[in-house]
C-alpha cells in the first residue's frame, strides 16, 4: 500500500514536471515555474500557457475546423437590437460591427471533449477546486434536497451544492456516464478559456458569438427566424410549463441535450440558443454606442464576463433569453449547471 502511494505520488510530480517543461517550450511568456500547482498553469494573471498538444498538429486542426467548426467570412454584419425585451441588460442599440474572419465550434464543448483535456493535462476545475458548484433544484435527488439547507436569495430554485462538478453535475450522487455527448457543465470562465487555448482556439467575443447566432439572418428573434417553434417542431432546448415547478419536457429534454441536437441556423450551429448558456470572451458593460465598429473586443477590465444564448432553464415569462440579442453576465469564476461554452479561432 505504501509503495503504491509513492509510486502514484511519484507519477504525479512527473506529471507536473512534463506539464511545465511543454508549456514553456510553447510560451515563453509563460510563468508555469512559479509554482507548481495545476491552477497556476492555467492561471490568467500569471498568463496563460499553451500545453502541447500532439493531437492538434496543423493536420489534424485542419480536419477539426472541417469537420466541427463553421468559417464566418470576413465582413459588416449587424448586431443588437433596437427592440430590446430587457434594456436594463444593454441588449440595443442595433450597431454595425466588421469583423475578420474567424471559425466557430458548430457544437457546445461535450463532456466527453473536456474529459480528454482532463485527462491529457490533470487540469481542475474551480467548482473543484472551491468543493461546490449551484445546480437547478428540480434535477436534484430527493437525498441531496434532504442535506441541502442554502438557497440563493431571489433565485431559491438555485442551490449551492457540495461537490457538484463537471463529472457530478448534481452533486456526489450523480455522474455523467451516459452524458458524454452532452455539454460540459460547471465549468467556469477560466475553465472555459484555459480549454480553448489548450485546443489552441479560444472563446469567441460578444460579436463573434452573435453574428455566428444569426446565421446570416437580419433583426430575428432567434438563429432560424422570429417563430419559437415553426411547424411545430421545437428548435431549442428551453423550459416547457410552468418555471420552475412543472417541466413538461415537451422538446424532450429535462436537462441538457446531446450538443449533435437542436440544429438552428444555415451556419450548421447546434444549441446555440439554449441547452446550456455560452460564456464568450467579452467583460460585461451594458452602454453600447451606436456607431460602427471593428473586430470588438468590449471593455479592457471588470467584474463580469458575458454568456449568451440562454439555457434549458428558459421560459419566455421567467428568461425569455434564448434570443441572439439577448445576453447576461457572471463572475468569471462563477459555474452553474447550465452553463458551458464554444470556441473560436482566427481565421
Ligand atoms: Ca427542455
Ligand atoms: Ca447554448
Amino acid at each position: 500500500m505504501t509503495l503504491f502511494y509513492y509510486f502514484y505520488k511519484m507519477q504525479i510530480i512527473i506529471g507536473f514536471y512534463y506539464l511545465c517543461v511543454n508549456a514553456i517550450k510553447n510560451n515563453d511568456s509563460c510563468q508555469c515555474g512559479n509554482k507548481l500547482n495545476r491552477q497556476t498553469i492555467f492561471n490568467p494573471q500569471a498568463g496563460y500557457c499553451v500545453v502541447d498538444n500532439s493531437k492538434f498538429d496543423a493536420i489534424s486542426m485542419k480536419e477539426e475546423k472541417a469537420k466541427k467548426m463553421f468559417k464566418i467570412n470576413a465582413g459588416t454584419y449587424s448586431i443588437g437590437t433596437n427592440n430590446p425585451v430587457f434594456i436594463a441588460d444593454g441588449e440595443g442599440p442595433k450597431r454595425e460591427v466588421i469583423l475578420d474572419s474567424f471559425y466557430i465550434d458548430k457544437f457546445e464543448v461535450s463532456n466527453e471533449e473536456f474529459a480528454t483535456f482532463v485527462k491529457t493535462t490533470g487540469y481542475i476545475t474551480e467548482a473543484e477546486s472551491f468543493g461546490d458548484s449551484f445546480v437547478f433544484e428540480g434535477l436534484l435527488t430527493q437525498n441531496m434536497k434532504d442535506i441541502i439547507n442554502e438557497t440563493v436569495v431571489q433565485t431559491p430554485w438555485w442551490v449551492p451544492v457540495k461537490q457538484a462538478s463537471w463529472q457530478h453535475p448534481e452533486g456526489s450522487d450523480s455522474n455523467i456516464t451516459y452524458r458524454m455527448d452532452h455539454p460540459v457543465v460547471h465549468v467556469s470562465w477560466h475553465d472555459a478559456n484555459a480549454y480553448c487555448n489548450w485546443m489552441r482556439k479560444r472563446l469567441p467575443t460578444e460579436a463573434e458569438w452573435e453574428v455566428a447566432c444569426r446565421g446570416g439572418l437580419s433583426d430575428r428573434l432567434y438563429p432560424w427566424g422570429n417563430k419559437l417553434i415553426p411547424n411545430n417542431q421545437h428548435k431549442a432546448n428551453i423550459w416547457q410549463g410552468s418555471f420552475p415547478t412543472e417541466n413538461t419536457e415537451e422538446d424532450g429534454y429535462k436537462g441538457t441535450s446531446p450538443v449533435t441536437m437542436f440544429l438552428q441556423n444555415k451556419y450548421g450551429l447546434h444549441n446555440i440558443v439554449g441547452n446550456v448558456w455560452e460564456w464568450t470572451a467579452d467583460w460585461w458593460i451594458t452602454k453600447h454606442s451606436s456607431d460602427q465598429q471593428t473586430n470588438p473586443i468590449g471593455p479592457s477590465s471588470g467584474n463580469n464576463k458575458v454568456k449568451k444564448g440562454g439555457s434549458y432553464l428558459c421560459h419566455k415569462n421567467y428568461c425569455h433569453r434564448y434570443r441572439c440579442a439577448a445576453r447576461s453576465q457572471n463572475t468569471p469564476d462563477t459555474s452553474a449547471g447550465n452553463l458551458g461554452f464554444r470556441c473560436a479561432i482566427s481565421a
